[in-house]
């Protein structure tokens, strides 16, 4: 008899068990050439949006400051980094990963007083990351490009993967960590330098990185970090002239922005932005599963969340029974203090996302959806709170079925046909993901090749493992990150071509 084959264990964490959580707020400078130093600009600070407490004071990255990261992010490209082998870098890379495990508390700890989420949860994407960091070091081993034999005897070509030089990588608030290490190793992999801006609301575990990094071997300057306003910090980042290419991640208006700046000087640009992301349950699905990755998908990160399935989309026979259990079962989806054990939703970021939340459900309101659950916000100790809210009776048309809320809002709509599916999930202009829960193999295959979007799961939602591709369509942006495509996004492709011998005269020729 065949012996079970051992599951694959999953990784640990491996604590810090020193860390203890701190009493005040930390104080940053800004992250240039391996060291600190104190930024030009005004002073900001972040602060925990469960209770309005300081948790990191920065310094605001001027112009100066932007373009001293910038020529030390070249001199170190040009000194080694963008010409070093495979191997050196895998190293830093794994160094990094453990280090990133080794430190969890700490990171786990800043990433959910700044960013508002459950502590837990918190945990559980620095792990994730920590495997993305692992993931881009197997990459930085494996590049490789392609060679041409059949062009003729004496001729030989190839084609070179080569780093694109000094990429500016600017971040959002809501996985700062995740986001950061979707984007950071593989750029590092690649053989990029960097300059690196989180968002000034969550910055602190990415400023960890710094000296985290030094220690595991990079050397000064390939990875620098500065703070700041998008306004000051994130503009001088694209308009200068030594990035060659932006990585960015947030809202579609910064995004096309980004564009435009980026196009005056022909600068690559990759987009991950917002979406609308449709999340479908057929009659003939495995309906308590769905129903998991339903409540998963609407409400995790309290919504805020590019990912998000904003919209749930139920087939005729199973919508009524399937919306009463989804709404059951928000009910009593734990909301409040990020550091209980049992909390699957913390607080809106800040007012000024509570406020265009409770704006949305205001709207689903006029337009004449059903407010079947939630509606219900509080602020309690400093905290911006919003209940798990969902429509029903929405139409594709209103306008909480067509904009990105990024809240706990979820709009329940019905369809008859598969064909009807497909023109409510398309319908948006979004395209980042989708999700579809059905028994029938030739519905799935139908809907992975006819639903507009950089991701479509079939009977799961929210999976990511480090080897696939990430990225939208459409309103949802340009590019791809994670998965080998993400690394070979930070290069450009050369090509080298070789004669030995048999060079034709084909323009002056014989005549001189
Ligand atoms: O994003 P911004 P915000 C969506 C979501 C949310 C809305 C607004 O709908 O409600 O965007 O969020 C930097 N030049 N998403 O205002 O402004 C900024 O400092 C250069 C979806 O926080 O796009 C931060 O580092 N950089 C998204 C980053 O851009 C600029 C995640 C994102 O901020 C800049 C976040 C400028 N002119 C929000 N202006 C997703 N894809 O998940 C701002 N920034």
């Amino acid at each position: 008899m065949r012996r079970p084959f051992p599951k694959d264990e999953p990784k640990r964490l491996q604590m810090s068990a020193s860390f203890v959580p701190p009493k005040a707020a930390k104080n940053y400078g800004i992250w240039i050439d391996g060291a600190w130093v104190s930024g030009e600009g005004q002073e900001i600070r972040a602060t925990n949006p469960a209770n309005g407490q300081a948790v990191s004071v920065l310094h605001e990255a001027t112009e100066a400051d932007v373009d001293l990261a910038c020529k030390s992010a070249r001199a170190a490209f040009e000194l080694g980094w963008g010409t070093s082998t495979g191997e050196r870098r895998a190293e830093v890379l794994l160094r990094a990963a453990a280090g990133i495990r080794a430190n969890a508390e700490e990171l786990a700890w800043y990433e959910m007083a700044e960013s508002g989420k459950p502590h837990k949860q918190a945990r559980a994407e620095i792990e994730r990351s920590a495997m993305l960091w692992d993931y881009a070091a197997t990459q930085a081993r494996s590049l490789t490009g392609e060679s041409f034999a059949g062009l003729g005897e004496d001729y030989l070509a190839m084609t070179l993967r080569v780093p694109i030089g000094v990429a500016a990588i600017i971040t959002p608030w809501n996985f700062p960590f995740l986001i950061i290490s979707q984007k950071l190793p593989f750029a590092l992999a690649a053989g990029c330098a960097v300059v690196v801006k989180p968002s000034e609301m969550t910055s602190a575990t990415t400023l960890l990185l710094g000296p985290l990094l030094k220690e595991a071997g990079l050397p000064d300057g390939v990875c620098n970090i500065v703070t700041g306003s998008g306004r000051v910090t994130g503009e001088a980042m694209l308009r200068h002239p030594l990035t060659r290419m932006i990585s960015f991640t947030g809202s579609t208006s910064v995004g096309k922005h980004a564009m435009k700046v980026g196009a005056e000087q022909l600068k690559k640009v990759s987009l991950e932005l917002g979406g609308k992301n449709a999340h479908i349950v057929m009659d003939d699905a495995d309906l308590d599963a769905a129903l998991d990755a339903a409540l998963h998908g609407a409400f995790l990160n309290a919504g805020q969340s590019c990912n998000q399935g904003a919209r749930l989309l139920l087939q005729k026979g199973i919508a009524e029974e399937f919306a009463g259990r989804f709404i059951e079962a928000a009910r009593s989806i734990p909301v409040g203090d990020t550091l209980r054990d049992d909390i699957l939703m913390g607080p809106m970021i800040n007012e000024a996302q509570y406020r265009k939340v409770l704006g949305y459900i205001e709207t689903g309101k006029s337009e004449g959806a059903r407010l079947a659950l939630g509606g219900t916000y509080r602020e309690e100790n400093g905290g911006r709170y919003i209940d798990p809210t969902i429509f029903t009776d929405v139409s594709r048309h209103m306008r909480i079925a067509q904009e990105e809320i990024f809240g706990p809002v979820c709009a329940i709509l019905t369809f008859e046909t598969l064909e009807e599916a497909f023109e409510i999930a398309n319908s948006t202009g979004y395209g980042l993901s989708a999700g579809i829960w059905t028994g029938n193999t030739s519905a799935a295959l139908k809907a992975a090749r006819r639903l507009e979007a950089g991701t479509v799961w079939v009977n799961t939602y929210l999976d990511g493992p480090a080897e696939l591709p990430f990225g939208g369509v459409g309103a949802s942006g340009i590019g791809r990150e994670v998965g080998r495509i993400g690394c070979e996004e930070f290069m450009d492709v050369k090509t080298v071509q070789f004669r030995s011998g048999g060079y034709q005269p084909r323009w002056i020729g014989k005549a001189i």
